[in-house]
């Protein structure tokens, strides 16, 4: 599959969302019927040690590796990328400054200056070295999160930052960002309104809009917004909603 197109298909790319670390539980995800599979190493319990193991498992399981990297950090990218991350999601992107630091992590020379080196990535391509870095941009996608008023305020200037591939909105954050502290609600009236206006900037910049949903509900309602590159569960509602349908059952 050329992850490329398809994310700019228009159709939406349903994603699984994990923090529990674990290679089995990572393939067993990546087998279970949707898009992708997303390593969540800012929030998750996942450190590198791990993520690289369950990276190698969804590979296996011949789907791509996304990754929402802990900060907006080069060295940290630049690991995720190594260890064949097909797309990198950076957190609290809210200036052009971090958009820029993005890109410039993410993307070899002449967009960027991702450091060479680790061979996973280039194995799991199955392309020679040389190939792979004829690709490698066009190839490894970069997601800027949107999720805080400065952010919102800054959306346009960071959307026009070239070598960017996509948005991402963390409709947790940016909700509690625009009630001030006051609501944890991802489908907030403030965040649908803001989350229109991001999905049509980025569409003006022939960006891909992501965002993190994780229900049937929300899903909907954000690809009704012009979503599409969403994450549809995550690792522990699987878990949790598996033993209470099991438990109604009398399984
Ligand atoms: C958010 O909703 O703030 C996220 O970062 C996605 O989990
Ligand atoms: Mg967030």
């Amino acid at each position: 599959m050329d992850l490329r197109i398809r994310l700019h298909d228009g159709k939406p790319f349903l994603f699984s969302w994990m923090g529990i670390p674990g290679a089995q539980l990572a393939g067993q995800l990546a087998r279970a019927g949707l898009d992708g599979v997303a390593l969540d190493l800012q929030h998750g319990l996942i450190g590198m040690d791990q993520a690289n193991l369950m990276a190698a498992a969804i590979i296996a399981a011949g789907k791509p590796v996304i990754t929402r990297v802990l900060w907006n950090d080069p060295g940290l990218i630049g690991q995720a990328l190594d260890f064949a991350s097909s797309v990198i999601i950076a957190p609290m992107i809210n200036s052009v400054e971090h958009a820029r630091a993005l890109v410039k992590a993410a993307k070899y020379p002449p967009l960027g200056q991702r450091s060479w080196g680790g061979y996973a990535m280039v194995q799991a391509s199955g392309k020679s070295a040389a190939d792979y870095l004829k690709d490698a941009n066009r190839d490894s996608l970069v997601f800027a999160m949107i999720e805080t008023q400065e952010a919102l305020d800054k959306v346009e200037d960071i959307a026009a930052v070239p070598g960017l591939d996509g948005l991402f909105v963390g409709p947790s954050d940016l909700s509690i960002a625009l009630s001030k502290g006051a609501e944890l609600n991802r489908l907030s009236a403030a965040n649908l309104v803001a989350m229109k206006r991001i999905a049509e900037v980025a569409r003006a910049h022939k960006l891909v809009a992501g965002a993190f949903a994780g229900t049937p509900q929300i899903i909907s309602q954000y690809d009704a917004l012009g979503y599409t590159f969403l994450a549809a569960v995550t690792d522990n509602d699987v878990l949790r909603m598996g033993v209470a349908v099991s438990v109604q059952l009398g399984i």
